[in-house]
């Protein structure tokens, strides 16, 4: 048996990366190209991939230690028929000089020239270069000794964006049943995840540990701000303590992170509804008798789909510095219940009618108030509308629900003299505030969308062309 070093391949321009996970422990077997940890730069995060086949006989790293090219990750012991290769490209990481990244021990070189076990473990240029990279074990540095085993034990297995992604989320993969191939995490399993936490569905174990969800009230020192002003409030006058509700809690908690973490810009515009609202009223009476009661919104929904087929970008979601467009229109409504806010999601509504979305809209909006909505009817929504119409208010700023890049935010409707060239009549007019995520989408495409959405509004009919 021999044992070789497993080094850091070239990475690039970087000077030194942070390990900020350890996907292997000892005594694992490792295929070629097995993810062995992954760094992160300020740039990017990375896997890097093993360059041979063997058993893990020793771990060199440990989690938040720094590494760069030829650092010593792992010591493997080369399996009998393993193959080995010069470290494959990984993905944003520029691989230079074919070099050997594996360095050989005596044992291995001995193996080598006997021609036995190491000539079938290695790849020709890895044997070539031997002589250059003999690093005896014996006097390598002692190793740090890693993981704990809870750390090692059970890595998730999902690609580096998806980790980034559910890093910046706060979402523990390893709590994430995978349903890709091999069961790997992707990125719609993220997202359930993160909206079944954000409805109460589930809680990740950190939750359950520390009783509660991670709350918006945190001290912002993180941020480099002032701690939280701490107020005796009782001192000023009589108070009553209540504590927040789970969902307050959780909802806080992710439209914290997203007015932090998401750019926001939010446009104002106006649609004239006289003629869609006269429309409304009159669909409703002819379809009193089936029960089912057609909102404004459920025309907005429409209206929305139309607005993200011409603008794609909004319909889209940034995964690391890739964005991914959706060919599906699955929309998001805000819904107020005693709990808090939930957002309910119409699946394909592109697919349906008006009808049929008002419908499931009473039926999700019903199961939102009374706390029955599972994950499922709250994931996967392309975009979100809020609408406060049938309370008040003229305009508002919405937080966009990530990963979406934007949201729109209708208010009450109401009746304004609108100059038609000759005089001023009344008109219906519906407030449209549209968040959006600037490192996606531009000012200009932004007021483009709105301007259409106005017009579709205004006349229905154009949701055809
Ligand atoms: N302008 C004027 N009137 C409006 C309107 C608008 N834009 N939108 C709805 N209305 C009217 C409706 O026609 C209805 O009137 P009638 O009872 O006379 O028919 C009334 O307001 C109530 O409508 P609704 O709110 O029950 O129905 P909806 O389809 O408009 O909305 C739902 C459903 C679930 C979205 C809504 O009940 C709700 O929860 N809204 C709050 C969303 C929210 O909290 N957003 C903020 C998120 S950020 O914290």
């Amino acid at each position: 048996m021999s044992t070789v070093e497993l080094k850091v391949p070239d990475i690039g321009d970087f000077e030194s990366v942070g390990v900020i996970e350890i996907l292997v422990k000892v005594g694992d077997a490792i295929e070629l190209e097995q993810s062995l940890i992954t760094v992160e730069s300020d740039k990017a995060s990375m896997e890097i991939p093993s360059s041979v086949k063997g058993v893990i006989s020793e771990l060199r790293v440990k989690l938040g230690d720094r590494v760069k090219e030829g650092s010593v990750l792992a010591m493997v012991t080369l399996a009998a028929s393993g193959e080995s290769r010069e470290m494959p490209a990984s993905p944003g990481v520029a691989v230079a000089a074919p070099e050997v990244s594996a360095a050989i021990t005596p044992a291995a070189l001995q193996a080598a020239a006997g021609g036995a076990p190491l000539a079938s473990a290695l790849s020709p240029p890895v044997a070539a270069s031997l002589a250059a990279t003999v690093a005896p074990v014996a006097a390598s540095p002692a190793h740090n000794p890693t993981q704990t085993p809870a750390l090692l034990a059970q890595v998730p297995h999902a690609s580096p964006s998806i980790r980034k992604f559910a890093r910046e989320l706060g979402v523990p993969l390893s709590e994430i049943k995978g349903s890709g191939p091999k069961g790997r995490i992707t990125l719609d399993d993220v997202q359930a995840f993160s909206r079944s936490v954000m409805a109460g569905a589930i809680q990740t174990t950190a939750q359950a540990a520390s009783g509660s969800a991670r709350t918006s009230s945190g001290s912002g020192e993180a941020l480099g701000l002032l701690p939280w002003p701490k107020v005796d409030f009782a001192k000023f006058g009589p108070v009553e303590r209540k504590e927040m509700g789970r969902i307050k809690k959780i909802s806080g908690a992710n439209l914290h992170r997203n007015w932090v973490m998401i750019p926001h810009v939010t446009n104002h515009d106006d649609a004239d509804i006289t003629d869609l609202e006269a429309f409304r009223v009159l669909a409703n009476k002819e379809h009193e008798k089936s029960g089912i009661k057609i909102t404004m919104l459920a025309f907005l929904i429409k209206a929305c789909v139309s607005a993200l087929k011409k603008f794609p970008d909004f319909n889209a979601s940034l995964d690391g510095e890739d964005l991914v467009y959706k060919q599906y229109y699955h929309i998001g409504f805000a819904a107020d219940t005693p709990n808090g806010l939930m957002v309910p999601v119409i699946k394909d509504a592109d697919k349906k009618g008006v009808l049929e979305i008002s419908q499931e809209m009473s039926d999700l909006a019903k199961k939102a108030r009374e706390g029955k909505l599972g994950p499922a009817q709250m994931s996967g929504a392309c975009f979100t509308i809020s609408s406060l119409g049938g309370i008040g208010g003229r305009y508002f700023t919405p937080i966009i629900n990530a990963p979406e890049v934007a949201i729109l935010g209708v208010c009450k409707s109401q009746m304004q003299p609108v100059w038609s060239g000759q005089a001023f009549e009344p008109r219906l007019i519906l407030p449209l505030s549209l968040s959006w995520d600037h490192r996606v989408i531009d000012g200009a495409q932004a007021a483009r969308f709105n301007a259409h959405l106005a017009q579709i509004l205004g006349d229905f009919r154009r949701v055809l062309l």
